[in-house]
């Protein structure tokens, strides 16, 4: 495909990566860092960041739609399948949706079966090297399929609930399906 037809309708490339987030860049602190599995599970899960370094991981070139209307063609990711995740923690089947949580509050939320897909990865490498803080370092969401507003960065942990909770754009008149192709933005 050429890379106009990658290009979900609205949308112009980037010519480099712009940074977007409301408002500041987290600190890290591996001491007080965690990330927490929670709600219908089987198994409930708080990993330190060696922890999750030390989970299979996976490399995967994918794209990244802004709902601002910018995208990035053929992003390096490097990180853990949302799927490696969901296969230590044992979802229930009430479990339908997840709250994805990051630092200072921000959430987002999507169905488990869309996050189950193989090109969803918890991010901590970016074109062969440690993520930026500005994109997500320690760990960020990459959610290819979806506006990128769903590929929340600075990721602490999961939530899997029987029904859905919009989350922080989500409730502020951005589109909860979030399909680029279908340009939901609102
Ligand atoms: N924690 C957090 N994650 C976030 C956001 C945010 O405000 N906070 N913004 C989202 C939006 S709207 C976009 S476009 C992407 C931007 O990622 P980038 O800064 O790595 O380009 O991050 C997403 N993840
Ligand atoms: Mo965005």
């Amino acid at each position: 495909m050429s890379k106009k037809d990658r290009l979900p309708p609205g949308q112009k490339l980037a010519d480099n990566f712009p940074i977007f987030q409301y408002g500041d860049v987290p600190e890290f602190d591996e001491k007080k860092w965690s990330f927490s599995v929670t709600g219908l599970i089987e198994k409930p899960l708080k990993l330190t960041y060696k922890e999750f370094l030390s989970l299979p991981s996976a490399e995967l070139t994918t794209d990244f739609h802004c709902v601002t209307g910018w995208s990035k063609l053929d992003l390096r990711w490097k990180g853990v399948l949302f799927k490696t995740i969901a296969s230590m923690a044992k979802p229930l089947k009430e479990a339908k949706f997840v709250e994805i949580i990051a630092e200072y509050g921000y959430t987002t939320n999507l169905p488990i079966t869309l996050l189950m897909d193989n090109d969803v990865i918890f991010a901590y490498g970016l074109e062969g090297k440690p993520l930026t803080r500005e994109h997500g370092f320690p760990l960020r969401l990459v959610v290819p399929k979806r506006y990128a507003y769903k590929s929340a960065k600075w990721v602490r942990g999961i939530a899997f609930l029987k029904e859905d909770r919009p989350g922080f754009w989500e409730t502020r008149g951005y589109s909860n399906s979030a399909d680029p192709w279908k340009e939901e933005r609102f």
